[in-house]
C-alpha cells in the first residue's frame, strides 16, 4: 500500500478504496487504518519536558468520526463514501472503548483532546481492558449487566509495541506488560499508551475488567495489583527513558517529567519510582523523596469517604513488600516532618500516610504532591476546610483549584454540527480554533434567535429517532425535554426527579397542574453491579415511565424514558438534543460535574442545586437564565447538625406522602425483592450506617418541583425561554477543557 503522509494522499487512497461486497466491520477497519497511516505520518519529534496523566479510566467513547475531525477529513470522508454509496452514520454501529465508569475517566479523554489541540505534551497512561464498563440491558426493569467485548470489532485506533514490553513483579507472580498506543490527534500528535497484561492466566486477569464500582471497594486484591501494574510500567518506562537521554543523573528527572495522579488510584506510582530509584540506581532515600516531591501532583475526584483509597498493610506486604518498605519509610520521614513542623499528634495521625494497618493513598499523595488540586471552586474549597483541612494548615501553597472543563471538539462541534453552522454565521468562525470567542454570543442573541429554536428542534428530532429506534419508545415533537444522565447514586437524587414527576404527574391527572407544556424527562443511567439501592431506583423509575406512559389522561403531556446503556455516543446525542439539565446533587457531593457543561455549552438551561461547577456555570451564564434550587453547603451542614425530620415533612405534605408511598402502597412492584422498601426506609428510618434521608431528599423536593413547574411555564414564551438557552452557549467557554488544561500546563506542569 503507498505511503500516506498527508491529506491528499488519504483521500486518494479513500476514493480508490473498493466499498463493494465489504461489511461495515471490514470498511471501518480499512478506513480507519488508512487514517491512522495518514495521522502518525504527522506526528514530529517528542518535547523535551513531558507531562504524564496517569489515569485508571479513560472513557475515550467512539473514536473513528472524532479522529476523522482531528485529522481534517471527516467532511470529505463523508461526501467520498457518500459519491459509494455508503452512509458514513453505519460505523455508529461499531462501538469504542468504554474505558471508564463516568466523569473521571470522561474528564481523562477530554484532557487528552485539548493538550493535542493546544500542541502541549500531555500522555495519557492507562490500562488496556479486555473488557470495558459493562452493557446494560434493562430486563422488565432491571438493570442487567453484559461485558462489553470492544475489541470485537477489531481496534484499528491502537498500535501494539511489544518491543516495549515490560516485566511488573509481584511476590507471587511475574507478569508482562505490552504496552498499545493510541495516538491523540490534533494540532501535535500525543499518545494514550495503554499497558495489556500478559503471562500466565492468573496474570491476564490484571486487565481483563474494569472495575464497574465507582462507589465501593471491591475485589481488593486484584484492584491492588492493577494500579500498582499500571503505575510501575509507567514510572519504569519513564526511568529508563531518562537513563537512555540523560544518564543516571535523576536530579533532573523531574525537569523533564511532570506526573499528573488522576484520583488516588495510580498513587503507588510516588512509591514505585522511589523503590526503583533507591534499589536499582542507589539513590538516596532521602533525595528520592525529594524527586517524587518535584515529579508528582495529585488531582481529587471525590469527597465520598468510601472511594478515599485505603490499603491495607498485611495485603501490600503480602504481594509488594518492597513497596510495604517505601510506604513505612514514607511515614517515617512523614512523620520527622510533622515534628519539624510543629504538628499535634491529632493533626500528625489526621495526615498520616499509615495509620489502622492502612495505608491512605490520599494521604501519601497530599504529602509527596507539588500540588493538589479539586475540581471545581466549590470542591477545592471544601478540600481544603474539611477533607484536608489540617494539611492545608501546613502546606496551604500546594492547594489549587482547576475547574473542570470538556472538550468543545467533541461536545459540540462534532456532536452538534447544526448549532456549530449556526455559531459560524452569527459571530464567524473564530470560535472553532479560539473557544473564548464563543463569548461574543453575548452580542447577538437576538441575531441567533430563530437559526437556535430550529437546530434545537432538530436535534430533539434526531434524538427522539434515536430513543425510538433504541428503546422504541415515541416521543412527540413538540415536547421539551429534560435530562438526568450521569452514573446512578443516591447522593445524585434520580430518585427525588422521580418524586418530582410523580408529583406533576398527579397534580396533571387531577387538574392542579395546569397549562402544562408537554414535556419528557429522559433517564440514563448505569448502576454498580452491586450497588442495591442504586438498582432498586432503576426499577422504580422504569415502573414509573410505564405508567406513565401508557396513562391515557396525561400522555400527550408527559413522558418519561430510561434510556438503557447510556454511554459517550447516547450522551452526545441527548446533550444535544435537550432544554433542561437537571444537576440536582445534595450541595457539596458532587465535585464538579462535567455533563453540566455539556448541556450549557448545547443550550440548556441548567435546573440544578448550587453544588459542583453549577455554582461557576450561572456565575457566569446568570442565575436568571438558569434555575437553581434546594438548600446549600451551609444549611446542608446546618441539617446535619440539627434534628432533620423527614418523616415530618412527608406527613405534613399529601403530594409528598402520594409520591413516596409508591414505593410501599402497591402503586409499583419491585418483583418481590424488597428494594422499594429497602429505599424507602432509607428516607424514613435510615440505616445502621446512616440517618434517615441523610442525601435531603424531602428536604430539597418540594423547592425542586417549583422549579421544574417553573422552567415549564417559562418555556411556553419560546423565544425568551431560548434566549436564556443561548446565553448559557454564550457564557460556555469557560468550560472548555482548553481553558483547564492552560491552567494545568501553567500552574501545575509547567510545560
Ligand atoms: C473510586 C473507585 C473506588 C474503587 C472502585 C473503583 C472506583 C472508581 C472510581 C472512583 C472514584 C470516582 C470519582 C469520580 O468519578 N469523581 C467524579 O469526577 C468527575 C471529574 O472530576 C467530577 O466531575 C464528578 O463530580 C465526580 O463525581
Amino acid at each position: 500500500m503507498a505511503n500516506i503522509n498527508g491529506k491528499t494522499e488519504f483521500l486518494q487512497a479513500l476514493n480508490t478504496c473498493k466499498t463493494e461486497g465489504k461489511s461495515t466491520v471490514e470498511l471501518y477497519n480499512e478506513i480507519s487504518s488508512l487514517a491512522m497511516q495518514y495521522g502518525l505520518s504527522q506526528a514530529r519529534a517528542p518535547a523535551e519536558r513531558n507531562a504524564y496523566y496517569l489515569s485508571m479510566e479513560f472513557l475515550i467513547g467512539r473514536s473513528f468520526f472524532n479522529n476523522l475531525m482531528e485529522l481534517g477529513v471527516l467532511d470529505e470522508t463523508r461526501e467520498l463514501l457518500k459519491e459509494k454509496g455508503v452512509d458514513i452514520n453505519v460505523f455508529e454501529e461499531i462501538e469504542d472503548a468504554a474505558l471508564g465508569n463516568g466523569g473521571l475517566g470522561r474528564l481523562a479523554a477530554c484532557f487528552l483532546d485539548s493538550a493535542a489541540g493546544l500542541d502541549l505534551p500531555l500522555h495519557g497512561y492507562g490500562i488496556r481492558y479486555k473488557y470495558g464498563l459493562f452493557k446494560q440491558a434493562i430486563e422488565n426493569g432491571f438493570q442487567v449487566e453484559l461485558p462489553d467485548d470492544w475489541q470485537r470489532f477489531g481496534d484499528p485506533w491502537s498500535v501494539r509495541k511489544p518491543r516495549e514490553k515490560r516485566k511488573i513483579v509481584f511476590a507471587d507472580m511475574v507478569v508482562t506488560a505490552v504496552p498499545y498506543d493510541m495516538p491523540v490527534f490534533g494540532k501535535r500528535v500525543n499518545v494514550l499508551r495503554l499497558w495489556q497484561a500478559e503471562g500466565s492466566a492468573e496474570a491476564q486477569k490484571i486487565s481483563e475488567y474494569l472495575y464497574p464500582a465507582d462507589d465501593t471497594e471491591e475485589g481488593k486484591l486484584l484492584r491492588l495489583r492493577q494500579e500498582y501494574f499500571f503505575s510501575a510500567a509507567a514510572v519504569g518506562e519513564l526511568l529508563d527513558k531518562h537513563v537512555k537521554l540523560h544518564g543516571k543523573s535523576f536530579d533532573s528527572f523531574a525537569d523533564y517529567n511532570a506526573i499528573q495522579l488522576n484520583d488516588t488510584h495510580p498513587v503507588l506510582a510516588i512509591a514505585e519510582l522511589i523503590r526503583v530509584l533507591t534499589t536499582k540506581y542507589k539513590v538516596a532515600f532521602g533525595k528520592a523523596e525529594e524527586i517524587a516531591k518535584k515529579t508528582f501532583a495529585y488531582t481529587n475526584h471525590t469527597v465520598m469517604p468510601e472511594a478515599l483509597e485505603c490499603w491495607g498493610a498485611s495485603l501490600v506486604k503480602k504481594i509488594l513488600p518492597d513497596i510495604y518498605d517505601v510506604l513505612l519509610r514514607l511515614q517515617e520521614s512523614q512523620t520527622a516532618e510533622f515534628k519539624r513542623l510543629g504538628c499535634s499528634e491529632e493533626e500528625a495521625a489526621d495526615m498520616a500516610i499509615y495509620a489502622n494497618d492502612r495505608f491512605s493513598m490520599a494521604n501519601l499523595a497530599v504529602y509527596v504532591g507539588r500540588t493538589v488540586n479539586g475540581v471545581a471552586k466549590l470542591h477545592t474549597d471544601i478540600l481544603k476546610s474539611s477533607l484536608f483541612k489540617t494539611a492545608y494548615k501546613y502546606y496551604p501553597d500546594k492547594f489549587q483549584n482547576k475547574t473542570n472543563g470538556i472538550t468543545q471538539r467533541r461536545w459540540l462541534m462534532l456532536c452538534n454540527r447544526e448549532l456549530s453552522d449556526l455559531l459560524d454565521k452569527t459571530i464567524g468562525t473564530a470560535w472553532r480554533e479560539d473557544i473564548t470567542h464563543l463569548g461574543e454570543l453575548n452580542t447577538h442573541v437576538d441575531a441567533a434567535l430563530n437559526g437556535f429554536v430550529k437546530v434545537k428542534a432538530e436535534k430533539k428530532k434526531q434524538l427522539f429517532a434515536y430513543i425510538k429506534k433504541h428503546e422504541g419508545a415515541e416521543i412527540p415533537e413538540n415536547f421539551i425535554v429534560y435530562s438526568q444522565v450521569k452514573r446512578l447514586h443516591e447522593y445524585k437524587r434520580q430518585l427525588m426527579t422521580a418524586f418530582a414527576i410523580l408529583e406533576i404527574y398527579k397534580g396533571l391527572a387531577d387538574g392542579t397542574v395546569k397549562d402544562f407544556h408537554p414535556s419528557v424527562f429522559v433517564f440514563g443511567a448505569k448502576s454498580a453491579p452491586s450497588y442495591k439501592r442504586a438498582k432498586a431506583i432503576i426499577k422504580f423509575i422504569n415502573e414509573i415511565a410505564n405508567k406513565v406512559n401508557s396513562d391515557t389522561r396525561t400522555n400527550a403531556l408527559l413522558r418519561v424514558v430510561f434510556v438503557k446503556n447510556y454511554n459517550v455516543s447516547y450522551a452526545e446525542k441527548i446533550v444535544a438534543g435537550t432544554d433542561v439539565s437537571l444537576q440536582v446533587s445534595t450541595a457539596g457531593l458532587e465535585a464538579s460535574g462535567t455533563g453540566n457543561m455539556k448541556f450549557m455549552m448545547n443550550g440548556a438551561v441548567t435546573c440544578g442545586t448550587m453544588d459542583g461547577a453549577n455554582i461557576e456555570i450561572v456565575e457566569l451564564a446568570g442565575k436568571e437564565n438558569n434555575y437553581i434550587f434546594g438548600a446549600e453547603v451551609d444549611e446542608i451542614e446546618r441539617l446535619k447538625q440539627g434534628d432533620y425530620n423527614p418523616s415530618a415533612i412527608l406527613k405534613a405534605d399529601a403530594l409528598h406522602s402520594y409520591a413516596v408511598n409508591t414505593l410501599i402502597d402497591g402503586t409499583f412492584s419491585d418483583d418481590g425483592t424488597g428494594g422499594f422498601q429497602g429505599l424507602y426506609d432509607a428516607l424514613t428510618v435510615g440505616a445502621s450506617w446512616h440517618k434517615p434521608d441523610h442525601y435531603f431528599v424531602l428536604h430539597d423536593l418540594k423547592s425542586y418541583v417549583n422549579a421544574l413547574l417553573q422552567i415549564n411555564a417559562d418555556s411556553n414564551n419560546e423565544k425568551a425561554f431560548a434566549a436564556k438557552q443561548i446565553k448559557n452557549i454564550a457564557n460556555s467557554a469557560h468550560f472548555s477543557s482548553d481553558r483547564t488544561i492552560k491552567e494545568y500546563a501553567v500552574d501545575v506542569w509547567q510545560i
